[in-house]
């Protein structure tokens, strides 16, 4: 059932074991969202743990806060009393987290997609947050009317600045900004999270951003773009899968692009797919259409067993069905 943030407050403040999940392939708003509702939970005097069940890009670890933040493995065998699950648009989301709460759904769902299905017992999703460490800073002065430590809004202000683009996107507004400040006086700092996040490239992975750029297709007067990065690019420019992260916003800064695509090989025989637009297309649609989900900015999608070229194509004709739609002809 839906629930609004004192209900969600009420029913956290009885946990005694609690545990906090975000998403496979975490971005910086489902470690934040953790990691922070854990370490508030904890202040709170709470056992609580934070899980994301999935490998952690690397240049997140630069953020202290996120060293909270345990495996799947780690935590099997041990009883939750309370699950909470963050940024996740449907349980599929959570991968093998879900193994660590078998045969009931999570007691708290905390969101902003537009697309959550409310599996939880108590659903809070908020689709006009910029973030779900939005949500999380809102909970979380509830819970601790007079303030939190300086980690705990260094990791709120990691989700928020990178789910923003870095307080880019058409989504800041005024609780973007003012949710900032706030975070800014509890002592977060956004200076290490830009050096961690956008200042942390190696010579191996701009290496691979050039391969990706020699693989950009460019359609309907540049306003279609898409590139992808095969398994045999991450090899020979000695890159892990996850290096490719932020390559979108690459393909996004042309100035002629309305819609975007990145198609990623990695692992060999798995394709994910990131989908952006800059406002005129709903790429949330493409993603859906494709068996994704996500915003209407940002979304994306994955396929398994087919082949690269049979992706690329199967994108391209839903950015062209996209973009007519968009541009209403
Ligand atoms: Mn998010």
């Amino acid at each position: 059932m839906k629930a609004d943030l004192g209900t969600i407050a009420e029913r956290l403040r009885r946990a005694e074991r609690a545990l906090v999940v975000g998403h496979v392939r975490p971005d910086g708003d489902a470690i934040g969202s953790a990691a922070g509702l854990a370490l508030i939970l904890r202040e709170l005097g709470i056992e609580a743990e934070a899980c994301i069940p999935d490998h952690i890009p690397r240049h997140y670890r630069y953020i202290p806060g996120t060293s909270v933040v345990k495996g799947v493995n780690e935590l099997r065998g041990q009883g939750f009393d309370t699950v909470v699950v963050v940024d996740s648009s449907d349980i599929s989301r959570v991968g093998e987290a879900a193994e660590l709460f078998p045969n009931r759904p999570p007691d708290v769902v905390i969101d902003h997609h537009i697309t959550n299905s409310g599996f939880g017992e108590l659903n809070f999703c908020d689709p006009n947050a910029a973030a779900t460490c939005m949500v999380i800073h809102e909970l979380g002065k509830i819970l601790l009317p007079h303030g939190y430590s300086s980690g705990i809004a260094e990791l709120l202000l990691l989700g928020i600045a990178t789910d923003t683009g870095f307080f880019r996107h058409a989504d800041v507004d005024e609780r973007v900004f003012a949710a900032a400040a706030e975070l800014s006086r509890y002592g977060a700092r956004i200076r290490p999270i830009a050096e961690a996040i956008l200042e942390n490239r190696t010579l191996n992975t701009v290496r691979l951003l050039s391969e990706m750029f020699r693989t950009l297709v460019l359609e309907e007067e540049g306003r279609i773009a898409y590139a992808y990065l095969a398994e045999e690019h991450f090899r020979k420019c000695g890159c892990e899968g996850d290096e490719a992260e932020g390559f979108i916003s690459e393909i996004m800064s042309l100035r002629s692009v309305e819609v975007g695509a990145l198609l990623v090989e990695w692992p060999k025989g798995e394709i994910h797919v990131s989908l952006r637009s800059k406002g005129r297309v709903d790429v949330s649609e493409i993603a859906l259409a494709l068996g994704g989900g996500g915003h209407p900015r940002a979304a994306g999608c994955s396929f398994k067993g087919i082949s690269l070229q049979e992706a690329l194509e199967l994108v391209a004709r839903e950015l062209r069905k996209g973009l007519k739609k968009g541009l209403g002809t």
